[in-house]
């Protein structure tokens, strides 16, 4: 296992709309293993393979809480190609950060339910329902798969805000 660098705005990349996983081969398993060891060590709840700057329909989150012992026992999940089919009407709001921007936060609304369907890393498929922090997370991923990001949500001048401040501390960095 590797920790991979994890991609941030302005980079283009993360506007790239990934490719479907064709078949789960043992590069697949290694890339969900490293985004795995990537998205412990961030800390993040969610990672999308373009944020390993890998073009690919693949996600891995572990929403793990605390359990009665106060203990956190990993539930680590891969979504490969996965599909949101149906959406609530009701909507919920979350306050949302991403790895790829980093220490900004702001509430997002989304449908506070969605139904996937998705493969595992054994090839088979699921459908499965979403809701709480859950629902929320798998549509920040799915996002990143069609290279949308949660600031698009914000208004206008939020994200121009947050766009401009990224561009400039890259030019910074750069010298
Ligand atoms: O770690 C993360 N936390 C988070 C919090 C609220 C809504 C979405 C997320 S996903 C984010 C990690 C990330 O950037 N995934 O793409
Ligand atoms: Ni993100």
């Amino acid at each position: 296992m590797a920790i991979r660098e994890i991609i941030i705005l302005p980079d283009k990349q993360l506007r790239l709309v990934s490719k479907p996983v064709e078949k789960v081969t043992t590069e697949i398993r290694k890339l969900a293993d490293d985004m795995f060891e990537t998205m412990y060590d961030a800390p993040g709840i969610g990672l999308a393979a373009i944020q390993v700057a890998q073009p690919l329909r693949l996600i891995t989150m572990d929403l793990a809480k605390k359990d009665e012992n106060g203990e956190t026992k990993p539930k680590p999940r891969v979504f490969i190609n996965p599909e949101i089919i149906s959406s609530s009407e009701e909507m919920s709001i979350y306050e949302e950060g991403c790895l790829s921007i980093p220490e900004y936060y702001e509430e997002v609304e989304r449908p506070a339910r969605v139904r996937i369907r998705y493969t595992d890393l054994d090839g088979k498929v699921h459908e499965e329902d979403a809701d709480g922090l859950f629902a929320t997370c798998i549509q920040h991923e799915i996002d990143h798969l069609n290279g949308v990001l949660f600031v698009d949500y914000l208004s206008k001048l939020k994200r121009d805000r947050v766009m401009k401040k990224f561009a400039k501390a890259a030019k910074r960095a750069a010298g």
